[in-house]
């Protein structure tokens, strides 16, 4: 997919990542320093998106080139992703592993690490910090990473080389986590306009901002998600179901003996990560 366009003098030429997208403005990064460019001739028929690796032309301040992706997100439109901080809280809003559940599919089909982050457990109950910790337990065991707000020397090293994107709830805590990883961001948070701006045509900019040496989007979204993919696509989301199970391309919805369904009555699978499953092939 490598595109390039006219020849250059390739000196003035460097390598770059589109930061931010305003109507025919690009906002690119290299090397630290941020150029503000505009697109030239063929690719201005190519939908660039923020995350794009492309070569910018230093004297011109123009995109030249753009380099094939690992990955595109949609809702927001974002590329080459590399890890998906999954964020979610435990009080308000409360708890959903279906959600995690979700994200976990979405990282899984994209070549994307996820990893999640607890938040709000300082507000949560008894019972909801229960709850929690037998999935926080769950979640490790088959291998995912899980940390909580507290925990930000531990997610700060998550951060280096890596372009990140949040995904969550409307008040889940993305941003307030974000300005405690790096206190001089001072990002706004708190917000419910989500609501207030449904229905309406609010254009919502997708942003990489530089963050411990790591570029992350503080995206406002991905919790309205639609996965349009293949039940076998959706079970690259469930790790744990990938067992010897005695029917071949077994989709474990109903056979008799099929052994993701008897480690799910022996409580060897979570039997909310089996109703996940079954919800999201439903869907
Ligand atoms: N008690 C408590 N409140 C939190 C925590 N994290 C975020 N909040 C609050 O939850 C609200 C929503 O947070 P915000 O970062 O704006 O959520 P976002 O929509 O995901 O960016 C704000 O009022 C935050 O102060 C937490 O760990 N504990
Ligand atoms: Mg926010
Ligand atoms: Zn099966």
């Amino acid at each position: 997919m490598k595109i390039v366009v006219g020849k250059m003098k390739t000196e003035n030429l460097r390598d770059g990542k589109i930061l931010n997208i305003n109507k025919d403005l690009y906002t690119v990064i290299s090397n630290d320093s941020v150029f503000p460019c505009k697109v030239r001739g063929k690719l201005k028929d190519f939908k660039l998106t923020v995350g794009d690796n492309v070569v910018i032309d230093t004297i011109n301040n123009t995109i030249e080139s753009v380099k094939q992706r690992k990955n595109t997100l949609i809702r927001p439109l974002i590329s080459n992703i590399d890890k998906l901080f999954i964020v979610q809280s435990v009080h308000l809003p409360e708890f959903s592993n279906y959600l995690i559940d979700k994200f976990l599919v979405l990282s899984e089909i994209n070549n994307i690490e996820p990893i999640i982050i607890i938040t709000k457990l300082d507000i949560a109950n008894k019972i909801e910090k229960k709850e929690v910790k037998e999935n926080i337990k769950y979640y490790k065991k088959i291998g995912y990473k899980v940390y909580t707000n507290k925990e930000i020397k531990k997610i700060r090293k998550e951060i280096k080389g890596y372009t990140i994107s949040l995904a969550g709830q409307t008040g889940a805590g993305k941003s307030t986590l974000l300005n405690k990883i790096d206190n001089n961001l001072k990002l706004k948070t708190g917000e419910v306009s989500e609501h207030l701006g449904r229905g309406k045509h609010t254009t919502r900019l997708v942003t990489l901002i530089k963050v411990n040496g790591g570029l992350i989007a503080d995206t406002p979204g991905f919790s309205s998600l639609e996965l349009n993919t293949s039940k076998e696509e959706i079970l690259k989301g469930f790790r744990e179901f990938n067992v010897n199970c005695k029917y071949k391309s077994c989709t474990h919805t109903g056979n008799d003996g099929c052994e993701v369904k008897k480690r799910v009555e022996s409580g060897k699978i979570k039997l909310s990560r089996y109703n996940n499953y079954l919800k999201l092939i439903k869907e």
